[in-house]
C-alpha cells in the first residue's frame, strides 16, 4: 500500500495530495492579436520584410499585407498565446528602432 491508496474516512481511496478530476472542460489561453499600423515613413520594402521575417510569411502574403495596412491603416500580423505575442511586438519594434522607423506595432485580446 503506497501512500496514495490509503482510505480516508468514507472508505474512498485516493489521495488528498491529488487534485479532483473536473468535468469543466479545460480552458483554452486567451489568444491576442498582433497589429501592425500605417505610417508614412516607414519603407514599404522593410515592412514586407519584417512581415516576413517575424511572421512567417512569404513574399506574396508580405506584400498583401503590408499593402492593406498602408491602405487601411491597421493590419492584422498573426494570433497567439499572450508571451509570444508580446515577444513579437518587442522584436517587431527593435527591429524598427535599430533602422530608424517609426513604425509602430500593438496586440489586444481576440
Ligand atoms: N505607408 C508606408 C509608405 O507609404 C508603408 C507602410 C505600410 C508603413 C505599412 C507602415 O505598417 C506599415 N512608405
Amino acid at each position: 500500500m503506497t501512500e496514495n491508496d490509503r482510505k480516508d474516512a468514507s472508505g474512498a481511496t485516493g489521495s488528498s495530495l491529488v487534485a479532483e478530476k473536473s468535468r469543466a472542460k479545460p480552458k483554452k489561453p486567451p489568444l491576442y492579436k498582433v497589429l501592425l499600423l500605417n505610417d508614412d515613413y516607414t519603407p514599404m520594402e522593410f515592412v514586407v520584410l519584417l512581415l516576413m521575417r517575424f511572421f512567417n510569411m512569404n513574399q506574396g502574403q508580405a506584400e498583401q499585407t503590408m499593402l492593406q495596412i498602408h491602405t487601411k491603416g491597421i493590419g492584422l500580423c498573426g494570433v497567439y498565446p499572450r508571451e509570444i505575442a508580446e515577444t513579437k511586438v518587442r522584436l517587431v519594434l527593435e527591429f524598427a528602432g535599430e533602422n530608424e522607423h517609426p513604425l509602430q506595432c500593438t496586440m489586444e485580446k481576440e
